[in-house]
């Protein structure tokens, strides 16, 4: 019989082979499945697991600390999971006797895999929390400016996604869709927590198949899938979209095509901003002419596209990548300002997204069930950081930051515990990474490969992957819960990372509030079994859980239902409030003006981004540097799967750019070029395209983390050794990954081979 798995990039039917590997093959109800998650038994992943218990040399013969700054560099002692177990314990133990359970660092932000229960960020938070505590993360990568501003203005980024307006209902109502930043396709592919249907490519075509007209507003031509040749492009350069959004509203107030009815009863604050708007406060009116002179967009363009959208049923959508910039809460605040003046908001079809395409759950007609969740358990300590100020934290112990209208200060951390996650990809300016690491006493990492965080640490614990055991698939608005059922053996010693914090839980004292009695198999039915009465009360009756692992899946498609985003509180905004301090969509806050932010004021505003286009700043630095998901992989996983492989040029990532930038620089299609700035340098293949502006580059990112240790010259393509290490504001300290000018170069001299794939040196002790 068939059994199946789920993936972040899809759910597959697994088919045994004889004694061989099973088949994996797309799930046969899926219409667009991704072809990255085929390659999860590839022979070229297996060869990077990490098979052993490992320690790093000078760790395990002179102890904590030691030779701290040749972590990456010193060989690996593999040892007895015993001995391994023992030392892990032995030396969380001795941190948080001397120096407090604040230095313990168990934020381990990342994807890890998909399956309720062996995900590998609660498994170690549970674990952490059991054994007293620990430093955690707030927010995410993915949306650390938007996660904060959006509670204040309008609802939580969570509410808003789980209610986007759905495919269908825009393929009925929507005539304009109107994306900043696009609807790249090529990210819907995936979903966290896994995909069990894709929905977007679909969702898209019935929208063109319905007449909808597309405008792609942005660096990127081809970044609206397969209707990317029906969009209309607007080119409009990174990190202005707020000035470009300023002037559309400055069209609609002047030409008085706002809708005051709309304002007057679902929002506050209009008042406060139309002087900004209009120049009376900073002399500064927000014309077509100004947005002109700072996005490039010619303002012809925007009197014409404001027009267009005052009479029509226009979606305006925002993508998740322009709020990982420098004051990257203002476009998403300027784009509810935008949409709220067009008075859409509610309307089947109208209003505004933030994130269409961003991934797969976004515009999904599915249900939301209640999941099977793992308990984290409750938080032992208080203290945590912005998750994208992991540097900040490690170089400045006891500096103080702002947070949410809060101030804070940074722990002295001792000790990092990693699970799930490759901070040597999400991080930006690595080289700065690469420094605070050198801080902490002891790193502990539970690894399935060999990654670039892995050979960075002093201890590595061979961890499973989904395929390896058993779990319970189930995603928000996903359209199946899976029984992921183990496929294969573990590769080498590689265990649970349950089964590995359960045994030092037990060193620790802790065991039975880590693991309450219970084996992988009695988690699963416990899990499952809890959350069948949280749905029977929203109507949804759940088979017992023998009956789900016989059957494999449950179909949740006949719940599916149209949705129209916010369209309760646009009805009755008296009884059917927003979160928001005055229950309606704020387009002034005064909570966040009482913050006293300078760099986020009371209502959207333009601030220009400490690096772009704009006048004076990109002399010596003229490009600027994209750096977004890739469509190949996800994040830095599988990078080493032959189909990632596959969208590299001899090992080497492509970096996208303009005929005119490269006929300026000499370069030719396929070259290796250096791209350079103060904070690092990397290598890549030029790839010359009219798909992206001038002036404007792009790197994906996830190539692994290789740079020479000698020259610090990144050989691979990770783009990450150039971006800026800096917070969208005081108010989110959202990471700015999307902020970066650099220089492209030809790179002269022998070509250095790449060695991200090469496993580390091992010793004996
Ligand atoms: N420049 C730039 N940087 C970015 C971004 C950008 O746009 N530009 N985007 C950012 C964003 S949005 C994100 S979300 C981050 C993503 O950053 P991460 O989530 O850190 O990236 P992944 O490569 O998915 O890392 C997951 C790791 O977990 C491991 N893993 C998987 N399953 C398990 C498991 O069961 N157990 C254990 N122990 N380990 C497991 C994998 O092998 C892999 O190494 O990157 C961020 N970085
Ligand atoms: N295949 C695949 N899919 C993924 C992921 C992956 O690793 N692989 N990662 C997932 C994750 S964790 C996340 S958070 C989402 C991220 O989803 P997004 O953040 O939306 O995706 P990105 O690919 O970073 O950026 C999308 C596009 O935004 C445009 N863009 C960038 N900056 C600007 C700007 O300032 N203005 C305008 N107008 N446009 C801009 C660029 O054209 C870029 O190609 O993707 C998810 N989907
Ligand atoms: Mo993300």
């Amino acid at each position: 019989m068939t059994s199946y798995t789920l993936s972040h990039w899809g759910t597959y039917e697994v088919e045994p082979r004889g004694n061989g590997l099973p088949a994996l093959k797309p799930f046969g109800r899926d219409r667009d499945p991704s072809p990255i998650g085929l390659y999860q038994l590839d022979p070229a992943l297996d060869r990077l697991r990490v098979r052993r218990p490992a320690i790093r040399k000078n760790w395990l013969d002179h102890g904590p600390g030691t030779a701290a700054e040749r972590r990456g560099s010193d060989p690996f002692v593999e040892v007895e999971w015993d001995l391994a177990l023992d030392l892990a314990a032995g030396e969380i133990d001795r941190v948080r006797t001397s120096h407090g359970n604040a230095s313990i660092f168990g934020g381990s932000y990342g994807w890890s895999s998909a399956g309720r229960f062996h995900h590998a960020q609660s498994q170690v938070h549970r674990f952490l929390n059991a054994a007293g505590g620990y430093v955690r993360h707030v927010d995410s990568y993915s949306l650390g400016a938007a996660n904060v501003v959006l509670p204040h203005i309008v609802a939580s980024m969570d509410e808003l996604m789980a209610g986007h307006s759905s495919w269908d209902t825009l393929a009925a109502h929507c005539e304009l869709f109107v994306s900043f930043g696009g609807v790249p396709v090529k990210n819907a592919q995936i979903n966290a927590g896994g995909v069990a249907l894709h929905g977007v490519p679909a969702g898209l075509a019935g929208m063109r198949a319905a007449g909808t007209r597309f405008v792609n507003i942005g660096p990127v031509r081809d970044n609206f899938g397969a209707v990317s040749d029906a969009a209309e492009w607007i080119a409009c350069r990174p990190n202005t979209d707020t000035a470009l959004m300023l002037a559309l509203a400055w069209v609609l107030y002047s030409e008085d095509l706002h809708d005051e009815a709309f304002l007057d009863r679902c929002c506050t604050g209009f008042e406060n901003f139309v002087p900004y708007l209009t120049g009376a406060t900073d002399g500064v009116p927000k014309t077509p002419e100004w947005a002109e002179e700072i996005s490039g967009v010619p303002a012809g363009t925007i009197v014409d596209l404001a027009r267009r959208m005052a009479s029509a049923r226009t979606m305006l959508n925002v993508s998740w990548s322009m709020q990982r910039a420098s004051h990257g809460e203002q476009p998403y605040w300027m784009v509810v300002t935008l949409a709220a003046m067009l008075g859409q908001i509610g309307k089947p079809g109208g209003g505004f997204g933030v994130g269409y395409g961003a991934a797969n759950l976004v515009g999904s007609a599915h249900t939301r069930i209640k999941g099977p969740t793992l308990s984290q358990l409750k938080p032992g300590i208080p203290d945590f950081i912005p998750v994208a100020r992991i540097a900040d934290m490690l170089l400045n112990p006891g500096a103080p930051f702002t947070y949410n209208g809060k101030t804070q200060t940074y722990p002295d951390i001792h000790l990092i515990y990693w699970a799930g996650g490759n901070p040597f990809h999400h991080h930006q300016d690595l080289n700065r990474l690469l420094k605070a690491w050198q801080k902490p006493d002891t790193v502990i990492v539970n690894e399935q490969y060999w990654t670039p965080t892995a050979k960075r640490a002093d201890i590595v614990l061979p961890a499973t992957i989904s395929l390896e055991r058993d779990d319970i698939g189930s995603a928000t608005l996903e359209a199946f819960i899976v029984a992921m059922k183990q496929a294969v053996p573990p590769a080498g010693e590689a265990r649970d990372d349950y089964a590995i914090f359960a045994e030092l839980a037990e060193r620790l004292g802790c065991g039975e509030t880590f693991s309450e009695g219970l084996d992988a198999t009695g988690w699963l039915s416990r899990l499952y079994e809890e959350c069948r009465p949280l749905n029977r009360a929203r109507g949804l009756d759940l088979p017992d859980f023998e009956t789900f692992w016989r059957d494999g899946l449950i179909d949740l498609t006949p719940l599916d239902q149209p949705v129209t985003m916010l369209a309760d509180f646009v009805a009755d905004p008296e009884r059917k409030p927003l979160g928001t301090p005055s229950g309606k969509i704020e387009i002034f806050s005064q909570r966040i003006a009482g913050f006293g932010l300078d760099d986020c004021p009371g209502h959207a505003t333009w601030m220009a981004p400490v690096e772009w286009l704009g006048a004076g700043l990109a002399t010596r630095y003229p490009l600027h540097l994209l750096t977004d998901q890739p469509a190949r992989r996800l994040h830095s996983q599988l990078d080493a799967s032959p189909h990632s492989a596959g969208g590299k040029s001899n090992g080497r990532e492509l970096v996208y750019m303009n005929p005119r930038d490269a006929a300026q620089r000499g370069l030719e299609q396929g070259q290796i070029v250096e791209l350079f700035n103060d904070r690092g340098r990397c290598l890549a293949a030029v790839t010359i395209t009219g798909d992206i502006m001038p002036g404007v580059v792009r790197l994906n990112t996830g190539a692994w983390f290789d740079p020479d240790p000698v020259t610090g010259l990144e050989k691979h393509g990770n783009p990450n050794v150039l971006t800026l290490d800096m917070p969208a504001s005081g108010l989110s300290q959202g990471c700015s990954a999307q902020t970066c000018l650099v220089e492209i170069a030809a790179f002269a001299g022998p070509l250095p081979p790449v060695t991200a794939f090469c496993l580390p040196d091992f010793a004996t002790s």
